[in-house]
């Protein structure tokens, strides 16, 4: 359907509003992210989008087309009414928006490429809690689908530091939830708001990715659990596991996006989805995968809670990539993993002669890796999976991905990993998080570090545990990234301790959180054995010396105040 403004009502008149910038508009990790209280602000929300376009798209803004779409919290819609009075206003002549506001971060980067649109706005804070009291959050997207690369959001911050004005017409609304186009005459140019179906491209893309036939058939003999998390994957669970795959509704978990994420953590993690991780314990499923909020991070759980982290997922997948159909077609480059990720997926580039990378923490790092032809896949520490058919991680891609692996190999999540592990060794890995420690205690605790990695005499130290384990310091560094497609430079990515046996202290402010600090620990320590069995030891024991280390060296507990962390992964 669609519906045209004949001039009938009151005319479309672009306004400039006077505006003074706001602090801290610097986007993080992934976008801007701060409580919906912040963003609820005269013109806080309206500053970060005039600034958006202009960074995102320099002098092409007029005439641009561009994407919105997001994960259903609470304010998405204000949000997206916004960017289309303002978007208007700068001379944009198209959105494409979700119904409803709604789309997955995936979905989002699979539509602007596949329409070859010039960006998008994703109205999301991922994982963060939502509703009135809860995050906001808002990223822009380049062309390539990606994440905005530093140069934009780095302009985008400048930006937003001397900005005094801004453009909107504020007389144009769209209907959200009426499929169709709207037009409307803003100073004599069309412009068109398209609301479009939030599942049907990204459902085509997963269809033409993976052999639905194989998946159908192999989860009629198999029970398995998706939990959407009340975020925005609950239509694509049900198009894709319900409609194509026929699996019975219960099975399908959360499935309502919510505002608030009906007031939980919509973060797919052994904390935050305790309650499908205790459900798994049970026995009764052989599978189990939960997505964030915005769709694109997931976990991956096999029988009686068998947790997959997610650098051994990336590894597994990696192994396995050739049984998919999109690779079998479009064959395998290399892989990427973030620096804190596990080194698991660098071995299955050894032994199959592929490239792999290490970048930054952020998806976008992957961006020019992928557009170059360089990699395949990549992934992160932080429940993030994805390849290059678009440019964000894919919860649901993952998914499938492990489902697939499972229906071609024939073995369960456990047989996987342990003959994953009995071919390439295990890496233990272990991320610890503390929330919303102060600012203060986050900055002391990384000039801290900082002195100890340029302390000569580091190098080379041994420390111990009180169990008298020690490990000879081999290396350490803040991690700097040359992008080898670009040259450009990412200075202090992260503090590494590397010690000779080839196991691994990091140390991380996050870029993510909405306030205070997130201090993030990262602990990694590498075994090879003979028997297949042992590799079945957990983890917080295999890594306890070394967590110990960190925290006695660091001072970690001391500087902020608690004894334990808020997640453990
Ligand atoms: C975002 C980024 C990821 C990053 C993660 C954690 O994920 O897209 O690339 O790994 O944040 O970042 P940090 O450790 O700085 O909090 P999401 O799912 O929140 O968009």
């Amino acid at each position: 359907m669609s519906s045209r403004d004949d001039g009938a009502m009151a005319p479309h008149v672009v306004e400039t509003i006077q505006t003074s910038p706001f602090d801290g508009q610097k986007p993080g990790t992934s976008g801007l992210r701060k409580p919906v209280a912040i963003f609820q602000q005269p013109h806080y929300t309206e500053n970060f989008i005039q600034a958006g376009l202009i960074s995102g798209l320099g002098d092409k803004v007029k005439g641009s087309c561009l994407v919105v779409g997001g994960d259903g919290r609470f304010f998405v819609k204000e949000a997206a009414q916004l960017i289309i009075k303002i978007a208007a206003a700068n001379g944009v002549s198209k959105l494409v928006i979700g119904q409803h506001g709604i789309l997955s971060t995936p979905a989002v980067s699979h539509i602007i490429r596949k329409y070859k649109l010039d960006g998008g706005f994703i109205l999301t804070a991922s994982h963060n809690p939502g509703g009135p009291k809860g995050d906001f959050g808002m990223k822009y997207n380049t062309h390539n689908g990606g994440p905005a690369p530093e140069s934009v959001t780095n302009h985008l911050f400048e930006l937003t530091k001397t900005i005094s004005e801004y453009k909107i017409v504020p007389n144009v609304k769209a209907n959200l939830d009426e499929l169709g186009s709207q037009s409307f005459q803003i100073q004599g140019e069309q412009f068109t708001v398209e609301i479009i179906d939030q599942t049907k491209d990204y459902v085509e893309m997963v269809k033409d990715i993976f052999d639905f036939d194989l998946l159908r058939g192999f989860l009629k003999t198999k029970r398995v659990l998706i939990n959407g998390m009340n975020g925005v994957t609950g239509p694509y669970i049900k198009k894709i596991f319900i409609e194509e795959f026929g699996l019975p509704e219960e099975m399908c978990l959360n499935c309502i996006p919510l505002p608030d994420f009906g007031g939980r953590h919509p973060d797919p993690n052994l904390t935050y989805a305790k309650d499908l991780v205790d459900i798994m314990k049970e026995g009764r499923h052989d599978f189990a995968a939960a997505f964030d909020g915005d769709g694109d991070r997931n976990m991956i759980l096999g029988h009686s809670a068998f947790f997959v982290t997610p650098c051994d997922s990336l590894a597994v997948l990696a192994a396995h990539l050739e049984t998919i159909p999109y690779f079998k077609r479009n064959g395998v480059n290399g892989y990427a993993r973030s620096m804190p990720t596990s080194g698991a997926v660098d071995l299955v580039g050894k032994k199959y002669g592929k490239e792999y990378f290490e970048t930054p923490t952020g998806w976008k790092f992957f961006g020019n890796l992928m557009d170059a032809n360089r990699i395949s896949l990549c992934g992160e520490e932080s429940f993030g999976t994805g390849s290059n058919y678009i440019r964000e991680k894919d919860g649901i891609w993952a998914a499938l991905a492990w489902l697939s692996v499972m229906a071609n190999t024939g073995q369960s999540v456990k047989e996987i990993l342990t003959s994953h592990w009995s071919t390439f060794g295990r890496h233990y890995f272990s991320r610890y998080d503390y929330e919303q420690v102060s600012s203060e205690a986050g900055d002391k605790l990384m000039e801290g570090l900082t002195k100890l990695i340029n302390d000569p005499k580091t190098v080379g130290m041994t420390f111990s545990d009180p169990t008298g384990k020690s490990y000879k310091m081999a290396a350490c560094d803040n991690f700097e990234y040359h992008d080898p497609i670009d040259g450009s430079v990412s200075k202090n990515q992260g503090i590494r301790l590397m010690f000779e046996d080839g196991s691994r202290i990091v140390f991380r402010l996050s870029g993510t959180g909405s306030s205070g600090a997130t201090v993030r620990l990262y602990v990694e320590g590498y075994e090879q054995e003979s028997d297949p069995n042992s590799y079945l030891q957990d983890a917080q024991d295999v890594l306890k010396p070394l967590i110990t280390i960190a925290l006695r060296t660091s001072k970690l507990k001391e500087l902020s105040g608690r004894d334990e962390p808020t997640v453990i992964t």
